[in-house]
């Protein structure tokens, strides 16, 4: 079946497709299935994040507010975002102000907000990661010339309207490429749980084609990304149905 069908099936006859929180949800699972590949539970909506700035689990959200944009305001360039190879999902601004997704470990240097205060972080692994990339960055290449922006810092900078794109870009027209605040957490369950438990083959997710949305696992019971529409035989919660 289809991602999709599988999921309709195992909600009318189980739970939900199957969701793993630990290597022991996986050993609980027999070895030797005649499979080559089945779902599980795993989905990268691509309807949430193809430069849609909406409400939806995979969607873009912004690092000052750790939400969705209220606007839907965006000036994504290029193609992106693309989530090239399944692992960019952080936001840069490029020297003439275009949008564009890329990895969140790149080194880069960055644009804080100077609105509203907030304390809130992300907690996330992933946000956490990112904040030490930032920090990398402005240690090793902008000692001089960024302060101004890191005095009044709240969080990295937040876009929703035309105006303060262009008063952002007027601001590091000389700094050239820049991260901004935009980030989207990949990847949810299809039950809604919160597990952050992966089990990847290595280099893999790696959106091959740009249109590989759902996760499969193999015999091994490490997992691929795959084309939502490709048939596969799938577990459920709970069952096997291969
Ligand atoms: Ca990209
Ligand atoms: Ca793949």
């Amino acid at each position: 079946m289809t991602w999709s069908d599988a999921q309709q099936y195992c909600r009318e006859k189980y739970t939900d497709l199957a969701t793993f929180e630990s290597v022991d949800d996986i050993k609980r699972l027999k070895p030797h299935f005649s499979y080559t590949w089945a779902w599980i539970g795993l989905k990268d909506d691509p309807k949430s994040w193809k430069g849609v700035m909406g409400n939806d689990t995979n969607s873009w959200r912004w690092s000052a507010t750790s939400k969705t944009s209220k606007t839907g305001y965006n000036n994504w360039k290029g193609g992106d975002p693309n989530s090239g190879g399944g692992k960019e999902n952080c936001v840069i601004m490029g020297s003439t102000g275009g949008w564009h997704d890329v990895s969140c470990q790149s080194l880069r240097s960055f644009v804080c907000y100077t609105g509203k205060k907030r304390s809130e972080f992300m907690d996330s692994t992933y946000w956490l990661k990112l904040k030490l990339s930032l920090f990398v960055g402005i240690s090793n290449r902008f000692q001089t010339g960024f302060k101004t922006y890191v005095t009044h810092y709240t969080d990295l900078a937040m876009i929703e309207n035309a105006q303060e794109q262009a008063d952002l870009l007027s601001a590091v027209m000389s700094i050239g490429i820049v991260w901004i605040g935009l980030y989207r957490v990949p990847w949810r369950w299809s039950d809604k749980s919160s597990s952050s438990f992966r089990n990847w083959l290595s280099s893999k997710p790696d959106n091959y084609g740009g249109s590989q949305n759902c996760a499969s696992e193999d015999s091994n019971h490490l997992w691929d990304d795959a084309s939502c529409g490709d048939k596969l035989p799938f577990f459920c919660h709970g069952k096997i149905n291969v």
